[in-house]
């Protein structure tokens, strides 16, 4: 009954009320009626647990949470508490593994912003909450789906375990991201939103970087003093960027 049920609803969309349910204000049990896979928003006054989660970039290029996975009894009622402690915006989204591809490529055509009880967009240095109820065993997942976020690392699994016997086994479906095209650095354009003479940092909100197979975002990069220079906040620029011991560095400015 339950694998019947489960092929069925993967026909469908199963990020449905992510676009279907237009805005929410805050996801703090206001809202009744939506139920996804992965549960529904939850009451604040039963909450079971409270877990803290942190966004944040690294320096060598990678974006991501900590904790980087989480368990879960089915039926608990989850307080989490978010952070995004990184230079950059950062949203933080429950659904299966799929509601979030499906999420994330219509994302990746479109920059939405939207409030719905199963995420939070925050940016950066803030922090925000979501109180959520997991009524289904299964694996599901918590992700950015800013474009290029979850390609950098910002993905994690939840595992729901089983109350009674038996309960849903969910087949894996295992996303491989391949990031391996190379191609000769090209300059790109850009705009940049925050440069940190100190840091030698520089926060561009860029088009694709082709050498780097990174999709059009807003990153930080690191710049010698020579360029960082030249920089100056709201300032249009074509640049190269490319991983310098491991770090996203701008070498090349036009
Ligand atoms: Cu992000």
């Amino acid at each position: 009954m339950k694998n019947l049920l489960l092929t069925t609803t993967l026909a469908l969309t199963l990020s449905a009320p992510a676009f279907a349910a237009g805005s929410h204000d805050g996801g703090h049990g206001d809202d009744h009626a939506m139920e996804m896979k992965i549960g529904m928003a939850g009451d604040a006054a039963k909450v079971d647990r409270t877990i803290e989660v942190t966004m944040r970039e690294t320096d060598d290029g990678e974006m991501i949470f900590e904790p980087h996975d989480l368990e879960i009894k089915q039926g608990e009622t989850i307080k989490f508490m978010i952070q995004n402690s990184g230079e950059i915006e950062h949203e933080f989204v429950l659904d299966t593994v799929e509601g979030n591809q499906e999420h994330k490529e219509a994302m990746a055509k479109m920059d939405m912003e939207h409030d719905d009880p199963n995420s939070i967009r925050l940016m950066e240095g803030g922090s925000g909450e979501i109180v959520w109820t997991f009524a289904n065993a299964g694996t599901f997942e918590f992700a950015c789906l800013i474009p290029g976020h979850y390609e950098s690392g910002m993905h994690g699994p939840i595992t729901v375990s089983a109350n009674d016997h038996a309960a849903a086994e969910e087949p894996e479906a295992k996303v491989e991201v391949t990031a391996e095209a190379k191609a000769p650095a090209e300059y790109t354009s850009g705009k940049i939103k925050k440069v940190d003479t100190k840091a030698g940092k520089v926060t561009i909100s860029h088009g694709p970087l082709l050498n780097l197979d990174m999709p059009a975002m807003t990153m930080v990069f690191r710049a010698d003093e020579a360029i960082i220079a030249k920089l100056a906040e709201g300032k249009d620029i074509q640049f190269v960027a490319e991983r310098v011991k491991g770090k996203l560095t701008v070498v090349a400015m036009k």
